[in-house]
């Protein structure tokens, strides 16, 4: 049976603002209080969406969130009708307000981490959601993700949901961003690679001084047990805690997989020899022949890889077996990334070519080619029986641009934020992108 790697891309949210409120990630730092444009970050999106259709790729779309949360400022006291809720919280505490209305859901790498059939016990994929605790603005990303999740793979003969781990820090999951998986072909079985940051009970693996460690090693076999992994289809391995503390919050950052290929920084990983025999002898046992492309610190340094988000790119395979790599406008602008890039596709291994997007209004707030999309490896009747509405086609890329059009605005600052239109023109316009992407009632205006 025919198989896919479905991207499914997160459609930026009308509220996208640089709110600095990511400790850790060094762009969401450096730009926070700048005006954004929301229209043009979503059009960007949509424009990698288009592409990538058009090359041949399965292409799907994940819905944004309700924003600004009001029932999560309500939650924190905040009291009155929904327009005094933001007046009030933009008067007394405008840092909750500017968290309540990040469009942090964009980056669906974080959504959830996803297990193809070929690997679970029970012969389904499988989803976990992201608690995403690290950070209150993500926090509270994952009730709304669990239900648009189950809208988009709503068959239980195919596809098993499982509720985001325990919301505390022990627990901190930060879903795809932090798992890769490789095999030979995307129908087969695979071997799971989770990373984390560091262990939450076990006191002899290191850990970041500056920066936190999102991920741990707790949430992330609580994961490979809740999907029903086999041991011999999962390997664990530790972050490089010092590239954490130089900007590298999730891997996804320092490292990128597909198929039977690894694509890493030289300082990405902690006991990395052990890790790639493990992974090699694991991905053999299936069949499979696994391959790793390292980028030596000399070629390129972390602080470029942070700054270019040269690994943050999406790694295909196309049809001919070789790869094509997507990367952001960024890693134009490096001199030594371009450079090695320039090498690395010339120089006739299974990375080929290399192609450029301009995402500047999302890699402002550190989020690449990579952290827009969730990986959901499909076989041929699991992909007939995802929800039709949020595959992309033409006519659906065509809808969503003058949606946009229609909704968005250009210009966000915190006064924006702070005006209560932005409530009204939100919810009318997630009311009929519902209708658009055949959702049914899944935000919070909706249900309640
Ligand atoms: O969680 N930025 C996101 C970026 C997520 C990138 N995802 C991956 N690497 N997969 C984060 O730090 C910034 C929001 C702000 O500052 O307004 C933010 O949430």
């Amino acid at each position: 049976m025919k198989s896919y790697e479905v991207n499914f891309d997160g459609l930026v949210g009308p509220t996208h603002n640089y709110g600095g409120l990511s400790y850790g990630n060094v762009a969401s730092q450096s730009n926070s209080q700048q005006s954004s444009n929301p229209k043009e970050a979503a059009l960007q999106g949509l424009a990698k969406m288009k592409a990538l259709m058009d090359m041949g790729f399965q292409q799907g779309v994940l819905a944004p969130q309700e924003r600004p949360d009001v029932a999560a400022l309500r939650r924190l006291g905040f009291a009155g009708s929904d327009a005094q809720v933001i007046q009030q919280a933009a008067k007394e505490a405008m840092p909750l307000l500017v968290a309540s209305c990040s469009a942090s859901s964009m980056w669906v790498a974080n959504a959830a981490t996803v297990s193809p059939s070929a690997d679970t016990a029970d012969g389904r994929v499988h989803f976990t959601a992201a608690n995403l605790n690290c950070k209150y603005h993500r926090s509270i990303e994952h009730p709304t993700t669990s239900r648009v999740l189950g809208a988009m793979f709503a068959n239980p003969q195919h596809f098993a949901h499982h509720a985001a781990l325990p919301a505390v820090a022990q627990f901190g999951d930060e879903g795809a961003a932090n798992h890769t998986r490789f095999c030979r072909a995307y129908g087969e079985a695979g071997v799971e690679f989770f990373v984390f940051g560091r262990s939450a009970f076990d006191t002899r693996y290191p850990a970041p001084q500056k920066y936190p460690a999102r991920q741990t090693l707790e949430a992330s076999q609580a994961v490979a047990r809740l999907h029903g992994l086999r041991e011999e289809g999962v390997v664990y391995a530790q972050q490089n805690p010092s590239v954490i503390d130089q900007g590298v919050f999730h891997n996804d950052v320092i490292a990128v997989g597909n198929g039977e290929v690894l694509f890493y920084h030289e300082d990405a990983f902690l006991e990395t020899d052990k890790m790639l025999a493990e992974l090699s002898s694991k991905l053999a046992k299936v069949g499979g022949k696994f391959q790793s492309v390292c980028v030596p610190r000399s070629a390129v340094t972390v602080d470029d890889a942070v700054r270019s988000y040269l690994f943050n790119s999406q790694l295909l395979s196309r049809p001919d077996g070789s790869m094509l790599l997507i990367v952001p406008e960024e890693c134009r602008g490096n001199e030594r990334v371009w450079q090695y890039l320039q090498g690395l596709t010339g120089s006739g291994g299974v990375i080929r070519e290399v192609k450029v997007f301009d995402l500047k209004q999302s890699m402002q707030n550190g989020g690449g080619p990579a952290c827009l999309r969730l990986r959901v490896a499909l076989n041929e009747t699991e992909l007939a029986a995802v929800n039709p509405g949020v595959i992309m086609t033409a006519p659906l890329y065509e809808s969503l641009t003058q949606w946009v059009e229609r909704h968005y605005r250009d210009r966000m600052t915190e006064n924006d934020l702070a005006d209560p239109q932005l409530l009204l023109e939100c919810r009318g316009a997630l009311d009929e992108l519902t209708q658009i992407l055949k959702l049914g009632a899944v935000y919070p205006f909706q249900i309640n």
